[in-house]
This record gives C-alpha cells, structure tokens and sequence, in this order.
C-alpha cells in the first residue's frame, strides 16, 4: 500500500507529471516538508523562501494576500523554485461552478494556472468544478488536490462529504492527484466489489505544529509525527511554527524549517518500516 512504500517508487503509480515531480523531488531532498508563507510583502516571501528553501520539497502561497503584488513577482518566484528545487502550491480553494474556476485559474492578476504546479479546490459544487480546472491546467501538466477535510474546528467537511470528494478524485485521476486531510483516504468511500487497491493519492496535511495546539481563529495542529506516522500523510504543511511573528528572523526561520523537515523524515522513515 501507498503508506509502506517509498515516496520515490510511489512516483510510478501516478501518470500526472506534477504528482511524480513532487514524489521525486521528495526523494531527491529528502523532505517531506512544504511550508506556508503567509506574508503579505513581496519581500518578506522572497526572504523566507530563500532561508527554508534548502529544506522543502515545496512551497504554499496564498498569493492573493500579497500587498504589492505584481507579476514580476512571479519570475523571482519561479527563479528561487529552480534554484532550491521544490514546487509551487498555491492554496487559491477555488470554490465556483466550472466555467467562472477556469477563469480564475488562468486569468486575472496571479495567472496561477501559469506558474503553479499545484492547487486546490472545495469539492462542494460538486464534479463539474474539476472539469473548470482541468480544462485549464491538465494539458499544462497541471496537478489538483481536493480538500477532503480540514484541520479547523468545527469543519463540515466530515462523513459522507469526505466520502464523497474521494469519490469524484477517483473519477478524475488524471488530474486529481490528492486530497488536503488529516489523514489517509484509502479506501474511504469505496462501494463493496469497487477495486480501489490500485489509488494512490497524495495526503497534503495542514495544521501542523511542534509548540502550540492551535490558535485564536479555530486552528488546530498535530505534530509532524502524529500526521505522518499514526495518520499516514506524505507532505506536512507548516506555517506560523516555522515563520513565527518575525519575517525577519531568517536564520531562526531556517533553524525552524530544519528541524521540522527531520521530524517529518524521521517520522516517514519509522512509518515504512512498521
Ligand atoms: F485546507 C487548509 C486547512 O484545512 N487548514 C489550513 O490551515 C488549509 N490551511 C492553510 O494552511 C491555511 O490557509 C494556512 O495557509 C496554512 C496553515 O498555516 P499555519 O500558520 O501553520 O496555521
């Protein structure tokens, strides 16, 4: 199963480019880590990125948050992703019927589609928004996760919604690569005599943190452990654990994202052998 193999045969069982670059940069780095630069100054996200950029298999943007925002951005972006060989994911959660998600995805100002690798989208309007995206990203080579469940309280994407979302990736393979969750969706929603031993899908988890269990606004973290290990997810997703309150602090924020990428590792490395 996908939870005892190794992220670079693993590489094998997808036919989306974007799932085996991500599965073979993993290996290549030895990281499982991704981490979440929500900053709002073109500066502040360029300097993080240079300082964890040793240590991540990738990097999420949110880059509609971005004060300055211009699309030059975008090239030092793409610049500083060859130079530390690791992938884009921009967490855009496009959310719309198809036609207005294929819009958003390739237009506009951030030209997302354009530059990353990855993104992500609610499955609640149901199967027509992968066809939105994927009319635009898949010939691009493009990847899609679906958020299955979040790490907030009180999320009602839970049950037979959860279910559900796994359910239309597994229609869509080509493009869906994976699933934002708490843990591993094998074999979640599959119907008796439905053969679904072959899926394998990426687990992107957020809410991921050593120090705090959450914060004021319904944040809730686990450790790298918990989620890799006791709930089998490939890639943890950290913030605030590793940027903290200074965008400035480079070299603690360094330190930080070092020693999470070791407990992720480490965490992996004890899942494959038990
Ligand atoms: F889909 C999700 C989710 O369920 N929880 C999240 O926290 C996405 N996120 C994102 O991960 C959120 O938008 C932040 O960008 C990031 C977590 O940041 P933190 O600082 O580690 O809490």
């Amino acid at each position: 199963t996908p939870r005892t193999q190794t992220y670079g045969a693993r590489a094998l069982n997808f036919t989306n480019p974007t799932a085996r670059l991500i599965l073979e940069t993993i290996e290549r780095k030895k990281s499982n880590l991704a981490v979440s630069v929500d900053v709002t100054k073109s500066n502040d996200l360029l300097a993080i990125i240079k300082a964890v950029g040793p240590y991540v298999c990738m990097i999420k943007t949110h880059i509609d948050i971005i004060d300055d925002f211009d699309f030059s951005l975008i090239k030092q972006l793409q610049n500083l992703g060859h130079e530390y060989d690791f992938v884009y994911f921009e967490d855009r959660k496009f959310a719309d019927i198809g036609n207005t998600v294929a819009l958003q995805y390739a237009g506009g100002v951030h030209k997302i589609a354009s530059w990353a690798h990855l993104t992500n989208a609610h499955p609640v309007p149901g199967p027509s928004i992968i066809k939105g995206l994927s009319s635009v990203g898949l010939a691009l080579g493009r990847g899609l996760l679906l958020l299955a469940e979040m790490s907030t309280k009180g999320s009602l994407a839970v049950g037979s919604y959860t279910e559900e979302a796994v359910r239309m990736a597994r229609q869509h393979k080509d493009f869906v690569i994976g699933f934002i969750a708490q843990r591993r969706m094998d074999g979640i929603g599959s119907q008796l005599h439905e053969d679904v031993s072959q899926d394998d899908f990426l687990i992107l988890t957020p809410g991921i943190g050593l120090e705090a269990k959450g914060d004021a606004m319904g944040q809730q973290y686990r450790t790298p452990h918990e989620a890799v290990f006791e709930s089998g997810s490939d890639i943890i997703i950290v913030g605030r654990g590793i940027y903290g309150t200074d965008p400035k602090a480079v070299d603690a924020i360094a330190a930080k994202a070092e020693r999470y990428m070791a407990e992720g590792w480490a965490a992996y490395q004890a899942r494959l052998t038990h």
